[in-house]
Order: structure tokens, then C-alpha cells, then sequence
């Protein structure tokens, strides 16, 4: 241990360190055209349950909007849908188990596929809403000035230019508090607005999709929707109404429209001859505000998952938005969405400003060649704002693009992926300090508990509950239709993890008693059930698939350290909750006899029990080292050499979730050189939007990450990675700096949060640690390691402390 840091400044009280509101310059994307596609170039806004993709046209403007619960699927139409359950798997478990015992890998997937799969019928897929569509009559008019911009700080999205003598200026934002998208658009000049407005529904009659078409079964289901417009309007206001219907399975929806004008007069009128008035026309308005709503009766409530009175929550959400002025809106907007986002700041690029005149696309297509640290600020700043925007409480989490989707059959039916994505969706959340965005998946998760139970009795014959490799709104909790992608029970556990985290972060004690432990006691019932003593007294998890790789067999690693990783968790969980010992006694004596990870022939950490990995293999999971990310039982130098061996032999490419994954993995080895190689490999500029399961990654000209198509686990992976780089405390110290390549060489991040409620700040020069500033929501000790200083101090609830000179 070398030198003690030398304290400056003692304790001072709360409202300095909490009211931490940074201000960051130049956090805008920005772009001289309007988006010519839906995917790569246009920008997203949302408030976690209503969202749009906007394209910023001159002459048409186009809003994709979405409304997060919106999914074909689940009961309804299909009365026999049983959370994709098929009864009876578990008479075949132990015949299953018996030839994967005896090497008969082969047989037992056939029987796998014959009876541990799930039922696909009634899965669905998330659908589009609607589009808001703008014409305006200025076609052949010459524009000047052109530009479209979304700004971080404010998470307002802004389209300018000039036509003639002419400014038209479009401001959107979405509101968690009023649960409505605001657009103002304004004309300063000769000119006035005149444009007509519509909601363009995808197909309004009945038809047909093909389903996923990743298993062995693809198969047609009733698609379609029943829709009908109303309009009305007056002077200067007029109102549209959507309302919907999906014929797959009866949900209902609606979207309503209310623009209000300052001069000219609005007018209800056709769309074509046939539809009759279901557009709305704007005649020579100097200013227009325009205001969206929807949502449908959809609940997150087992086994109906119906109920929402939506008609008066779209009433009362257009009713506390239409007698307020814009500005009014956007003060109120503001006060919440920077509440979350000032909370962080990040400058890794010591405010060296990047050439301005350059758009958000050049800057990326040219970040290889330049290294343009302000754009790794932005895209992390991206991150967060991705998260504020599509993961709030009270909606559904953020599914595999967050919450846009412009397809009623997206890729992997834009759903709730549990063998990696969603939870890589929620790794960034606390450390950057936005644990009240963690909430929308903690309180999904325990939805899923109920038909969870159902499906681990029902193939399993176990206590506890399930999730496999991926699941829908209405509780899908068996494995997918085919076990070589479809089986992992270990998607439930792991996500548990997750109310535990929060916890070790928040230090709320009621939150662990009441929502954690329920649920993480019953993950760890079904791996007490679940595990299988071998020969030689080890626990092995039979049958098992590590992640969408290899044999159906015994013994991933991944199962053990996610099966290892849930009953310490509920180890400390029921000793700080002083409950339950005789239960506790069990998980410790299960937990010793759970198969360690092993290091194999070519020293690598094994992805299975058996010696069977490859070192040519580069597939894209890379689940055997969960336990080094996101868990924490890698810790001695020889699981970490071999945890690196096995790494580079995998090497730096893959989707876009998987070289952010490496990021990672290659910070808390405290390779941070490693570590940023891979973020330069994601943030590579990239247009391929075609499914590719290997190689891919990148980023479109929106800075939305490619898998590819998009994936927005990319964005937040990258986020979690930056973080790991700067800041770790998943063993019991907070670590500063463990990772910090050689080329970020001055900088500084400050609001970082640690577990046990620490928030830092931290400086750095000439690659060193210059300042720290730890301050306690909680009060409580801490152990502070920066290289091989390390400092033990204490702090009060509310206090801070600087630490200078290390
Ligand atoms: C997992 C991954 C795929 C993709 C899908 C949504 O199955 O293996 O790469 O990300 O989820």
C-alpha cells in the first residue's frame, strides 16, 4: 500500500451534494436532411409508455408512434393459451436426464424438442401504433437552412428551416407527468402554416403474419386490426380519435389527436373520397400546438392481462395538457426529465470540442480516424437518455428496441429476450444513476412469477419459478420451441438478481423484503429442486444449454454460477433480513457442492462441465463468463487468466449486444486499453440492417445500435460498459479508475453511484486519479481503492468527503 489520500474538504450537507444538477454542452445530435429511413436515421423520444420516431421532413412530416403495451398475443383469440405451457413435460425428465447422463446427447434433444419446448401459438409479437403524418403545402418551395437536432439535456426534438422569407421551427418532446407527446410547430414570417393532419393505421382488415419463423414451426396468425377515425374540430382547435382494435386478440387501443391554433382555423376533412373527414386541416396559423395521446387495456395481470380503463386515461391525459400553453408543458416536462438526467455528467474528452460544423453522422463516420472522445460523452449521455425515455415505472420495461418498433412483425417480435438483453437493457441503470428506470422491470418481474411457478411444476415437477430464454407481456414463461435456443430456466434467476441489486445499491430495506425476497426465494427453490448430485457429490444442473450454444447436456457454467450467484444472494438477503435460517442453512450447503468453474485443457474457463470448447469458436455468447460480468465469483488470477484466454479466443466482433458485453468483460479484467478497442469497434459507423447472428455491431447515423437489425442493448451495454470503466463495486470496496485507457488521458465523470449508496464524483490528469468526491445518501463505511491506495472511511447520511493527491 503506497500513499493515504489526504482529505480536504469534510462533510458538508445534502442539498450541495443532491441537488448535483450538471450542465454538459454539445450533448445535441444533430443532421443537415431530414431521416429517409425509419431504422438508421430518424430520432427516438418517449416517456417509457408512449414514443415516437421522428423523421423531420420539410413538406411531410412523419411521426412512428408507439404505445408500449400494444402487442398481438396472449389470450383472446386463443382461449388454449396457457403462458405457452405444454402440461405433462416432466414425466420424460428423468429419461431425458438418464441419456444425458450416458452421453447420448443426440437422443435426448430429440426428446427435448418432443417435450421440454413451449407452445408458440399465442406468443405475438409488439406492435406499431400508428403514424402521424403532416403535409404541408409548401412542395417545390426551396429550403434553406435545414436542420434537425435532438437535444440530450432537454429531450426535445427540433426541426428548423427557412422557405422563402419563412422560419418554421418544430419542437416534440414527450412527458412522463401529463403522458403526452407535445409538438409545437411555429412560422415566423410572410408565411403561414397550413398542413393537414392524419394518423396512418397499418392494415385495417383482417390478415395474416407469419409468426417468428426461429423455430422449427412457423406458422400464420390472424393479424390485422379494426379501426375507426372520428374527427372533430372547431375554430381554432380540432381533435382526432383512434380507436383500434387488434383481431389476434381483441386488445383495444386509442390514440387521440388534439391540435389547437393560434390564428387561422382548423377544418375536419377526407382522406380519400371513400373514408370520409378523418383528417384534420390547418389554415394560416402562425403557431400550432399539437398533443398525442394513447394507450390500451392492457394490465400486466395474470392470466388476462386486461382492464385498463384506457378511454379515461387518454381523457384525463389530454384534459391536464390542453389549457396549458407549450411552454407550460415543456417547464413541466423539463423539471422531470432532468431530474434523471443532470444527475451525471461525463467528459472524458476534457472539453475538447469537437469541430461543430460536422453532423452527429460525419462525427461517427469519421470517430475511427479521429478519435473523438466528445462523441464516446454523447453516446453514453445517448444511453441515458435512451433510458429515461423508453423505461419509466408504472409501463412495461424496455423491450428489445426499447419501446420503437415501425413493424407489426419485428425482429424476435421485439420482445423480452431473459438469456442476456433484457437484462443487458438494465445493467448501466444504477451505476448511472437511474434506479427510478430500473423500476419498470423490477416490478415486471414479479409478474412473472405466477405462470413462472406454472411452468416449473409443469416441466420440471420443481417448487419455485421459470423464465426461459425469452417471454411476452402475458407472462410466456416456458421454454421456446425449439431447446437449442429455447431452453435456459436460468432466465428467472437471473433476473432476481436484479431486485437484489437494486437493493445493494439502494440499501432499502422495505424493498428487500417485500419485493426482492418473495421472488429470489422462489428462484432458489427451483435450483434446489433443480440440481442434480452427481457421482462425486457436485451439483450440476441436468438438462442444461448454455445459451444458444453447444449440446443439450449437463453442466453449463452458466447455470451453475447464476444458480451459485441466487443462493448467496439470498444467503445475505436473509441475514440482513434476519428470517429464515433453516432455509438459509440449506442454500449454504447447496452453494459448496455446486460445480466450480473449471479450467480447461487449452486454459480456458469452460463453458461446460465436459472439456468441450473450441478455441476457434467465435460465437457471439459468451455466457460461461457471467461470472465475472455481470456477477462477481471471478476474482482470483487464475480465473481471470483463464477467463482472458477464453475471451481472446472468442475475439473482439459479434452483434452489437456482444461486443458491448465485451466491454465489459475486458474492464473488469482492468484491461481498459482491451476495453476501449471494443467500444471503438461499437461505435463504427454502420447502414446493414439485415439480420446477422455473428458478426455485426456498430452504429446507424442515429447512434441506435446495430445487433444488426437494431437492438437497443447495444446502447445500454456500451453505457454499463463506460461505467465499469470508471467506477466498480461489486466486491465489497468501490473501486476508482480501475480501468482507464491510456488515450482518456484528462477527464472527469461526477454522479456515478456505487452500492451502498455512494454517488462520485471523480477527476483525472495525465491518466491519474486528481480528486474524488464520495458523498452517502445512506450514511455508511466504505472501502475506496484506487490502485493499490486503499482507504477505509466513514460517512454520515447526507455527508460528503474530498479526497485530493493519491
Ligand atoms: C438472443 C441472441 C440473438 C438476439 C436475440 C434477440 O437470442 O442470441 O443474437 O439478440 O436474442
Amino acid at each position: 500500500m503506497k500513499r493515504f489520500f489526504r482529505y480536504v474538504i469534510f462533510s458538508f450537507l445534502i442539498f450541495n451534494c443532491f441537488s448535483n444538477f450538471y450542465a454538459q454542452e454539445d450533448l445535441k445530435l444533430w443532421y443537415k436532411s431530414p431521416a429517409r429511413d425509419w431504422m438508421t436515421e430518424a430520432l427516438p423520444i418517449g416517456n417509457g409508455k408512449i414514443g415516437a420516431m421522428i423523421f423531420g421532413g420539410v413538406h411531410k412530416e412523419r411521426l412512428t408512434l408507439n404505445e408500449k403495451s400494444l402487442w398481438e398475443g396472449g389470450r383472446g383469440d386463443f382461449s388454449a393459451y396457457n403462458s405457452g405451457i405444454i402440461e405433462g413435460g416432466y414425466k420424460h425428465l428423468n429419461e431425458i436426464r438418464s441419456l444425458i447422463s450416458e452421453a447420448k446427447y443426440d437422443e435426448a434433444l430429440t426428446l427435448g424438442n418432443r417435450y421440454l419446448v413451449g407452445d408458440n401459438s399465442g406468443y405475438g409479437a409488439y406492435q406499431v401504433f400508428a403514424d402521424l403524418i403532416l403535409e404541408f403545402n409548401t412542395f417545390g418551395k426551396r429550403v434553406k437552412n435545414y436542420k434537425r437536432s435532438l437535444d440530450l439535456e432537454t429531450a426535445i426534438h427540433t426541426v428548423e428551416y427557412q422557405l422563402n422569407n419563412t422560419k418554421y421551427t418544430r419542437k416534440v418532446f414527450a412527458s412522463y407527468p401529463n403522458n403526452v407527446i407535445v409538438m409545437e410547430i411555429k412560422a415566423e414570417g410572410d408565411d403561414k402554416l397550413n398542413f393537414k393532419l392524419k394518423l396512418d393505421s397499418p392494415i385495417s382488415t383482417k390478415s395474416y403474419r407469419k409468426s417468428l419463423g426461429l423455430g422449427k414451426s412457423s406458422y400464420k396468425v390472424k393479424s390485422g386490426r379494426a379501426i375507426s377515425i372520428i374527427s372533430e374540430s372547431n375554430d381554432n382547435w380540432g381533435k382526432l380519435t383512434l380507436n383500434g382494435k387488434l383481431l389476434n386478440n381483441g386488445m383495444e387501443y386509442q390514440g387521440v389527436v388534439y391540435l389547437k391554433s393560434e390564428g387561422g382555423e382548423i377544418g375536419a376533412d377526407s382522406i380519400s373520397k371513400k373514408q370520409g373527414k378523418k383528417s384534420l386541416v390547418v389554415k394560416n396559423a402562425k403557431s400550432v400546438l399539437i398533443i398525442f395521446t394513447a394507450a390500451t387495456d392492457y394490465l400486466p395481470k395474470y392470466p388476462n392481462y386486461k382492464g385498463n380503463n384506457f378511454i379515461e386515461k387518454n381523457r384525463v391525459a389530454i384534459d391536464n395538457s390542453i389549457n396549458k400553453k407549450y411552454e407550460e408543458l415543456e417547464k413541466i416536462h423539463l423539471s422531470d426529465y432532468q431530474k434523471l438526467f443532470k444527475r451525471v455528467s461525463i467528459n472524458i474528452s476534457n472539453n475538447k470540442k469537437f469541430n461543430n460544423s460536422c453532423t452527429t453522422e460525419e462525427r461517427l463516420k469519421n470517430f475511427n480516424k479521429t478519435e473523438d472522445l466528445s462523441l464516446i460523452d454523447l453516446v453514453y449521455q445517448y444511453g441515458r437518455y435512451l433510458l429515461i425515455s423508453s423505461s419509466r415505472e408504472g409501463a412495461l420495461p424496455a423491450n428489445l428496441q426499447g419501446m420503437w418498433n415501425n413493424s407489426t412483425a419485428p425482429p424476435w417480435s421485439c420482445d423480452y429476450h431473459t438469456n442476456i438483453n433484457l437484462q443487458m437493457n438494465y445493467w448501466a441503470a444504477e451505476v448511472s444513476a437511474l434506479g427510478e428506470c430500473h423500476k419498470a422491470l423490477l416490478d415486471y418481474i414479479p409478474t412473472l412469477v405466477e405462470p413462472g411457478k406454472r411452468s416449473a411444476k409443469a416441466y420440471f415437477n420443481s417448487r419455485g419459478w421459470v423464465v426461459h430464454t425469452m417471454n411476452n407481456p402475458f407472462g410466456f414463461t416456458a421454454p421456446g420451441w425449439d431447446v437449442r435456443w429455447g431452453f435456459f430456466p436460468a432466465g428467472a434467476a437471473w433476473l432476481s438478481q436484479h431486485l437484489y441489486q437494486h437493493y445493494l445499491f439502494s440499501k432499502d430495506i422495505n424493498f428487500l423484503k417485500n419485493s426482492a425476497w418473495p421472488v429470489m426465494k422462489e428462484s432458489s427453490l427451483f435450483w434446489l429442486d433443480y440440481l442434480q448430485e452427481n457421482e462425486n457429490g457436485v451439483l450440476v444442473s441436468s438438462p442444461s444449454f448454455s445459451p444458444e450454444h453447444g449440446k443439450f447436456c449437463d453442466g453449463s457454467s452458466m447455470d451453475h454460477q447464476i444458480a451459485y450467484e441466487i443462493f448467496s444472494s439470498c444467503i445475505e438477503a436473509s441475514e440482513i433480513l434476519e428470517i429464515e435460517p433453516e432455509f438459509k442453512k440449506e442454500l449454504e450447503i447447496a452453494k459448496e457442492k455446486i460445480a466450480k468453474p473449471r479450467i480447461g485443457s487449452w486454459g480456458q474457463l469452460q463453458e461446460w462441465l465436459n472439456d468441450w470448447d473450441n478455441p476457434n469458436d467465435k460465437h457471439r455468447h459468451v455466457s460461461h463468463l457471467y461470472a465475472l460480468f455481470p456477477s462477481n465469483s471471478i476474482n482470483n488470477l487464475k480465473l481471470k487468466e483463464a477467463a482472458k484466454t477464453s475471451l481472446n479466443a472468442r475475439g473482439d466482433s459479434g452483434t452489437g449486444w456482444s461486443i458491448a458485453w465485451k466491454i465489459n468483460f475486458w474492464a473488469r479484467l482492468k484491461d481498459g486499453n482491451r476495453a476501449y478497442k471494443l467500444i471503438k469497434s461499437l461505435m463504427n459507423w454502420t447502414n446493414q440492417k439485415t439480420v446477422s447472428m455473428n458478426f455485426g455491431g456498430g452504429l446507424y447515423s442515429n447512434l441506435l445500435d446495430a445487433h444488426p437489425p437494431f437492438q437497443i442493448d447495444g446502447n445500454f451495454g456500451f453505457v454499463s460498459g463506460v461505467n465499469e470503466m470508471l467506477i466498480q463495486s461489486h466486491l465489497d470496496n468501490i473501486e476508482i479508475l480501475p480501468s482507464l485507457p491510456k488515450s482518456w488521458k484528462n477527464g472527469e465523470v461526477k454522479g456515478l453511484r456505487a452500492r451502498g449508496g455512494a454517488i462520485c464524483d471523480i477527476f483525472w490528469k495525465n491518466g491519474k486519479l486528481t480528486r474524488l468526491k464520495i458523498s452517502s445518501i445512506i450514511g455508511g463505511r466504505y472501502s475506496i481503492v484506487y490502485k493499490n491506495c486503499v482507504k477505509s472511511i466513514y460517512l454520515k447520511a447526507n455527508e460528503s468527503l474530498i479526497l485530493e493527491d493519491f
